[in-house]
């Protein structure tokens, strides 16, 4: 969206002292929880698997827009997490429990976790950090209140009415909540629990999705984790995803539970990642009870056993907001157990990883930490029961590892035939676990360069060696000498080498705050630039560094302020025609400023509620051409530079593009093959309205051909 700041090198070296936790509670009995639908992350279809080698997400469950942006800056980026996941960001039900954003009311991004302005404030700093965001979408169904009520951000509704968003003819006719899970029909068109079944089949409910996701993409967002597709078939799912906007930018990960049910995760490959639920179970029996070398002797666990989904579409976890609720897996009340399944998942070669980082709770409908008014309080580490998995250090380097050693073969696979396991990532890593009581003292064969390494479980390279766990020499024949305690691990990477020499690509990133500059486009320029410096360092060469759309009305772009709380900067449109406050230049502080007209304000001009995401056209164009564009104009607002925008292939013989209204009623089009062949409509244009809209032979109807 408005920028992509400087990726953040790959960490290997983040730091961080971080509590671990004993384990409190004993899992109570099961009851099935309000939610089978659980999250992560992906989309290309082209390159489905999350992109290495930052491909770990942190999962910051119930965290608030502000805190994740905190965290974006302070850990995440620093540590080398390619991905955030945030929880669904949609107005949901009201209450104190976890599950309320897991029940939609309407498609506004305001919920207990943030406002819109704070989820796009957070996205924006988490680029700046170098890691991408991911949203938890919720789109099978809306609420489960049989009463109906009144949601967080103050829209009424009841069970299924969801006033100016869907009527009673936009849920499935089941109406009752799903019995038997053999009966494909009944688990994709009957109530989960109650949720009112949005009819996906409909082109219309498929548009009011796509919609909210359209809108979360236009927030910035990398791509989505989505909820409770099982519930949706893979046919509903082609028909939404083909409505969303730059679907090739987004990357999708889809919640498909496996079970032995006619639905399996492998009709849904066509759209994304999926996550696979049995390497999370198998690492309950190996790591909560059983023995842990079977994981990884012969092929070890992966794309190779039966029911496994192949690397490339896999996305993995040790647990997440579900599982850790039902039993189903390990959780963070296992304690060693559980970490030492993270450190497994992050340095075996399966999957794109996902850390769970949510809060300790003993009622398992329970909700985060929240102030008087309903709003979560913002997460610190060490209050409140965050757990801050995603920051404890033995997972936290962890994932520099995985970085470090990405796309590397398993090598020097060692166990004792029980609890005790190693093995190298190549010339890369090697890393040793280690689930018995007893210490594991020997030399171990590694392919690692010679030279002196810190165990990343414990410690990080300080400029005088190992901030803990002593100094680990690695001979010229690839061994070394150290003890595995009992219930500990130790791993080294060619990117933690101690001293913080000779290996230790990436320095600790400068975590910083930053400014985002917002500036009105009243002047009526193509162009925006900032022309800036930060506290008292260097100008930008003129004419300084591209603005990008912010919102209607203005530009924006972050700066990042290193240890500086100010920018001094001018502007212009790049053709010699400059804004510098009459020669005084523009003194600009805080995280946000907006300049208009010669005037300084500290208020997000962007943060105004949206208009409704929904209030869009699909236009379907009937063509034999191969590629086919549209050009055109909201309303009375400017032309798309032609020619236009790329449209996506719908059903034989059509093309679709969904494009977002605003407050406008319309748009006005051309279509044309990319190489000069235009369809103007015989000159006239077509005037189309809010869809789903087909134009065909020189006429406009209404409807969805492909439906
Ligand atoms: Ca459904």
């Amino acid at each position: 969206m408005s920028d992509h700041p400087p990726v953040i090198a790959p960490a290997g070296d983040a730091i961080r002292k971080r509590l671990r936790f004993t384990a409190t509670f004993l899992l109570g009995a099961l009851l099935a929880t309000l939610l089978a639908a659980t999250p992560l992350p992906t989309a290309d279809r082209a390159d489905a698997a999350a992109p290495g080698p930052k491909d770990t997400t942190a999962v910051l469950f119930s965290w608030t827009w502000n805190a994740i942006a905190r965290e974006c800056t302070g850990n995440l980026g620093p540590a080398g997490y390619g991905f955030v996941q945030t929880s669904p960001p949609q107005e949901h039900v009201q209450g104190p429990e976890w599950w309320t954003y897991y029940q939609p009311v309407s498609y506004k991004v305001e919920s207990r976790l943030g406002t819109r302005a704070e989820f796009k404030a957070m996205v924006d700093t988490c680029h700046a950090a170098g890691v991408k965001v991911i949203a938890d979408a919720v789109i099978n169904h809306m609420s489960g209140k049989s009463a109906g009520g009144v949601g967080w951000a103050g829209s009424s509704f009841a069970h299924y009415d969801y006033p100016g968003i869907y009527q009673s003819q936009d849920f499935h006719s089941c109406r009752r909540d799903i019995a038997n899970y053999q009966n494909r029909t009944e688990v994709q068109e009957c109530n989960l629990v109650n949720l009112s079944d949005l009819n996906t089949s409909s082109s219309y409910v498929q548009g009011r999705i796509a919609g909210y996701l359209n809108d979360l993409a236009s927030l910035g967002v990398d791509g989505f984790r989505i909820d409770a597709v099982k519930h949706i078939s893979a046919a509903d799912m082609q028909g939404i995803l083909g409505k969303v906007n730059d679907r090739a930018r987004l990357y999708l990960v889809q919640e498909v539970i496996r079970a032995n049910e006619p639905i399996q995760p492998e009709e849904y490959l066509a759209n994304g990642d999926i996550h696979e639920f049995a390497f999370a179970r198998k690492l309950k029996e190996a790591f909560g009870g059983g023995t842990i070398n079977w994981l990884t002797t012969g092929t070890g666990i992966g794309s190779s056993w039966a029911g496994f989904l192949q690397n490339a579409n896999a996305a993995v976890f040790v647990d997440n907001h579900d599982t850790e609720r039902n039993g189903e897996t390990l959780s963070y009340r296992d304690g060693a157990a559980y970490d030492l399944a993270q450190v497994f998942t992050l340095a075996w070669n399966y999957g794109s990883p996902s850390i769970h980082s949510g809060y300790e709770f003993s009622n398992k409908e329970a909700g985060p930490a929240l102030a008087g008014n309903g709003e979560v309080i913002d997460p610190v580490c060490g209050q409140n029961g965050w757990t801050c998995k995603h920051a404890q250090t033995s997972i936290e380097n962890m994932v520099g590892f995985r970085t470090a050693t990405y796309g590397t073969a398993i090598t020097n696979r060692w166990d004792n035939g029980s609890n005790a396991i190693a093995f190298g990532r190549g010339d890369k890593g090697f890393v040793a676990i280690n689930r018995g009581g007893g210490s594991v003292d020997r030399t171990w064969q590694t392919s690692l360069p010679a030279g002196q390494y810190c165990n990343v479980i414990v410690g990080q390279p300080t400029s005088g060696g190992c901030s803990a766990g002593g100094v680990i020499t690695v001979g010229g024949d690839g061994r070394f000498t150290a003890p595995v305690g009992g219930n500990a691990a130790l791993a080294l990477h060619v990117g933690a080498k101690a001293g913080g020499s000779g290996g230790n690509p990436d320095p600790e990133p400068q975590p910083g705050s930053s400014m985002t500059v917002y500036y009105s486009t009243s002047k009526g320029w193509t162009n925006h630039n900032i022309h800036y410096r930060v506290g008292t360092g260097s100008w930008t060469t003129a004419p300084g560094v591209g603005m990008a759309p912010a919102c209607a009305g203005w530009v924006s772009k972050t700066v990042e302020l290193g240890s500086a709380t100010s920018v001094t900067a001018a502007f212009n449109n790049g053709s010699g025609t400059w804004d510098n406050n009459g020669g005084r230049d523009y003194a600009l502080t805080g995280s946000v400023a907006a300049v208009a007209n010669g005037a300084v304000t500290s208020a997000n001009p962007c943060s105004t509620t949206p208009t409704n995401p929904a209030t869009s056209t699909t236009v379907y164009y009937a063509t034999g051409w191969a590629t086919a564009n549209i050009h055109y104009r909201v309303g009375t607002g400017s032309w798309t530079a032609a020619p236009g925008v790329g449209m996506a292939p719908a059903c034989a013989g059509w093309k679709v593009k969904t494009i977002e209204l605003g407050g406008a009623s319309g748009i006005t089009a051309a279509f044309n093959n990319g190489s000069g062949s235009w369809d103007s409509n015989g000159g006239a244009d077509y005037a189309i309205a809010s869809g789903p809209v087909k134009v065909s032979n020189g006429t406009v109807t209404a409807g969805d051909p492909c439906s």
